[in-house]
């Protein structure tokens, strides 16, 4: 598709009355002209609505584009603060029915759609997910994008165009099975290419000293390997109003001419192939969550982000304000999201150095002015640190600069704490030893003027715990950002019928301003009103019911409660603990002890990463539990499982509103904040969770009764470590004993022996670090409760009602607010 934009004559490209015809005649001519599709009217003709998709995006795109570069000009040349929100990865999802929403064409796209029987949501399911994230943290980056255009904030999203995303995943006997997302295969509509704003990312090389022009010695990077940087801008549509922000997203190119011309003709073939050397960095997206694993090519796409990304708004500030840099750091801010862009704090120093003259102290009054950074994680498999000999090989002047840094830092440490050797190795931006590190978090801290966690509890375990010193030394640096999510997406979009019940109720404006949503709280108590709710959640249910029945040949009967726990596999979010408590179940169904059991449809999704063989097999045991379960006839009329395959944002969209109860039960104190929380909340399930991140503000917010709490705090967590014994637990609690023998004995198994011990020694280790059988008696108990509440319809209605009534907090519209106010001292683009 070309990206040439084509005004009419007279008409300024920028001009927001740009003339546009009516929607349906643009969608047939972009249909019939720019695609050159036949329609052909046949119903069966499965190409009919992928054309219409991609007809329609650009027919949409087009309502944007001079929206977009009204926004964009505003933005550069306001002379207000600019935040730049650096991130490798940004979880976007589907961009048409978005875009639809936020620019009001709804009606007129449906009656557009009429002309070809064909429904909006089936055209819109023809677009592939932007899978370019891993879970929460990429997510929350995207939702924090729309917020930044709803609140019309100079805000530009800088991340990179991987060519594949987060992989697929299918199931195949149990077992989760990758294959590669290739998003882009059909072209993106969605972006543009901006060729002319193309960067030079330099690796490798080595620094060199040489006298410049006035006569002073200076270091530079020489002899460095070159890859182009280039961007393409995807629009983040405000929520109708006249705003269209930009994430730029970073292609790495080769360097053609450059390499092609040092080659001699004999070596073409390997010139030609630097190309894909280059072409490499932008190539995949890691799917490790929360944990980082060191490979040269994850530095690289660091590296490479933060570099072209510092030297486009550096180029933007020089064509405004020539190379006088004394106000840049006033003006510009950059949110590092999580250490992942950290090298921005050498970075910006070496651009304002080695390529604009800076003297040091002057680079770092700029530098430390314009920082900021957000933790996202307390565990330490997940803290980055880079090898100082890879760092020295790949970023020689970055590494130069890192130890000048961690000099004049020390200095100040020893200030603080006179003498104190060890304190100065605790301190230490780089971790001695055999192979010395660099402690990537530290560096930002150091770097930043700003650290801030991602929830209550998150940021006071930040403060006394991982950074305490830091704490110490710079107590006002730190500060708490509870995450969010955007209510335009995760409910107004995703829900579509509790929308239209919301807007009749208390009318339109939380979809703007989330706070209003505090007015439904009386109708919890109005029968009537309950009654259309329950209605609402049975459609919903319904169809989330067909979409399991087509993704996994189960059938969820809608009258059962719908219990769900979907986010990546991972221990420490104990998708165990839900696991025993399905066997639970399934136990008492095979010894008849069935009395009050609600019955339930259970639900877990989430993909593992490649390489954690223990998230692997907790998905193949999910499979084989509810393979069992679900062949049992005795189980049939109270108990379904499924593993949800491939989940992902779009599939989040259908879950999330059928939800009843949302399981939370992560380990007390690792879960930093979590966000699927705040999305089930807001579509009114009840959540079952321990007091971990954003669950304990999710509690005060819906009220402790509207709460299923159970389970250790954090605290006491720490200091059950001390003296932990899983195994008198079990064989001091009949059910619990039960439920490990049905696992041990090879029952979910048969064929396969000591398959799953590696999950259940871990489960009997004193050593087990997620200490779920500690949980388990308190776990089961509470399910017992929420089975008991679910029977009385009326108040569990009350209770799902006042779960969205309590939800106004949760907007990342209010998260954003708070860091535009109080890290970003911005205000909107007037
Ligand atoms: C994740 C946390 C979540 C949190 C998101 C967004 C990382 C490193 N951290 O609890 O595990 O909600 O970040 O802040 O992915």
């Amino acid at each position: 598709m070309s990206n040439t934009l084509s005004a009419p004559p007279n008409a300024s490209p920028t001009d927001t009355s740009f003339p546009h015809l009516e929607l349906s005649s643009e969608l047939a001519r972009h249909l019939t002209i720019t695609l050159g599709h036949d329609f052909t009217g046949d119903s069966t003709d499965k190409q009919n609505s992928e054309y219409l998709y991609q007809a329609l995006a650009i027919t949409v795109r087009d309502r944007l584009v001079p929206i977009w570069l009204e926004t964009w000009k505003k933005t550069c040349l306001s002379e207000d603060r600019k935040v730049y929100y650096l991130s490798l990865e940004f979880l976007i999802g589907r961009s048409l029915t978005n875009a639809v929403e936020n620019l009001d064409l709804d009606e007129d796209v449906r009656k557009a759609l009429r002309a070809y029987s064909v429904g909006m949501e089936e055209v819109a399911d023809k677009e592939l997910d932007a899978g370019l994230g891993n879970g929460g943290l990429g997510r929350l980056a995207a939702c924090f994008l729309d917020s930044c255009a709803n609140l019309q904030l100079p805000v530009v999203g800088y991340g990179i165009r991987y060519e594949y995303g987060m992989f697929h995943q299918h199931i195949e006997d149990g077992r989760q099975v990758e294959d590669p997302d290739r998003w882009l295969r059909d072209g993106n509509p969605w972006e543009i290419k901006r060729p002319e704003d193309t960067r030079r990312v330099r690796f490798y090389g080595r620094t060199e000293n040489y006298y410049d022009e006035h006569g002073t010695l200076r270091p530079r990077l020489v002899d460095s390997h070159d890859v182009l940087a280039v961007p393409f801008d995807m629009p983040v549509p405000g929520y109708r109003n006249d705003t269209v922000n930009t994430l730029r997203l970073w292609k790495a190119s080769t360097t053609d001419v450059f390499n092609l011309s040092e080659f001699n003709a004999g070596s073409y073939p390997e010139a030609v192939a630097a190309k894909n050397d280059a072409e490499q960095i932008s190539m995949v997206l890691y799917p490790n969550d929360a944990s980082e694993n060191g490979k040269e090519l994850r530095l690289k796409q660091q590296y490479f982000l933060v570099s072209a990304s510092l030297q486009d708004v550096i180029a933007r500030w020089v064509e405004q304000h020539g190379e006088d840099f004394s106000d840049f750091g006033r003006k510009n801010c950059f949110q590092l999201n999580d250490t992942h862009p950290a090298c921005a704090v050498p970075e910006l120093m070496r651009l304002l150095m080695d390529e604009h003259g800076l003297e040091w102290d002057d680079a770092w009054d700029v530098v430390a002015r314009c920082m900021a950074y957000t933790n996202h994680t307390l565990l330490p498999e997940a803290l980055e640190r880079w090898s100082v000999a890879l760092f020295s090989r790949l970023l020689p002047r970055l590494l130069d600069i890192i130890y000048e840094i961690n000099a004049r830092f020390l200095k100040l440490v020893d200030q603080q704490w006179p003498g104190d050797v060890a304190m100065r190795r605790e301190m230490s931006l780089i971790e001695e030893g055999d192979n010395p590190h660099i402690r990537m978090a530290y560096l930002a801290i150091v770097g930043s003027f700003s650290v801030n966690g991602v929830a209550g509890l998150h940021t006071q375990l930040l403060e006394s715990g991982l950074f305490k010193h830091f704490n110490t030394l710079w107590p006002r640096k730190f500060n708490n950002k509870t995450n969010g999510v955007t209510q335009r997406r995760w409910l107004s979009h995703c829900n579509p019928g509790l929308r239209d019940l919301l807007n009749e109720t208390i009318g339109e404006g939380w979809q703007k301003d989330l706070t209003k949503i505090k007015e439904l709280a009386p109708f919890a108590t109005d029968a009537e009103f309950r009654k259309k709710w329950i209605d609402v959640k049975q459609q919903n249910k319904a169809r989330l019911s067909d979409l399991v029945v087509a993704e996994t040949g189960v059938r969820f009967d809608t009258s059962f409660m719908f219990d769900v726990q979907v986010k990546r596999i991972h221990e420490y979010k104990r998708q165990l603990l839900n696991v025993l408590h399905i066997v639970h179940l399934y136990d008492r169904i095979l010894r008849g002890e069935t009395a009050g059991m609600v019955p339930r449809c259970v639900l877990i999704g989430g993909k593992a990463a490649p390489g954690y063989h223990v998230a692997k097999l907790i998905v193949k045991l999910i499979n084989d539990v509810a393979k069992k379960v679900n062949n049992h006839p005795a189980a049939n009329d109270l108990l379904k499982v499924v593993f949800f395959p491939n989940y992902r944002v779009s599939s989040m969209e259908v879950i999330c509103p059928a939800t009843e109860l949302s399981e939370q039960i992560s380990t007390a104190g690792k879960e930093a904040s979590g966000t699927g929380n705040m999305k089930f909340m807001m579509n009114g399930a009840l959540t079952i969770g321990t007091l971990d991140g954003a669950n304990i503000e999710i509690r005060e917010n819906a009220g402790a009764e509207n709460f299923f709490l159970f389970g250790l705090d954090a605290s006491e967590v720490t200091e059950l470590k001390k003296d932990y014994r899983p195994n008198d637990i079990i064989s001091s609690d009949d059910d619990i004993a039960r439920v490990m023998n049905l696992l041990e004995s090879g029952h979910f198994n048969p064929d396969n022996p000591g398959l799953f011990d590696l999950l259940t020694s871990g489960l009997r280790s004193p050593q087990d670090p997620w200490v779920t059988i500690a949980d388990l008696r308190a776990y089961f108990d509470s399910q017992a409760e929420v089975g008991k509440a679910y029977q009385n319809v009326d108040h569990w209605n009350e209770m799902s009602i006042l779960n969205t009534a309590g939800s106004g907090w949760f907007s990342s519209d209010r998260t954003i607010q708070q860091y535009a106010d109080d890290i970003w001292d911005v205000r909107p683009l007037s």
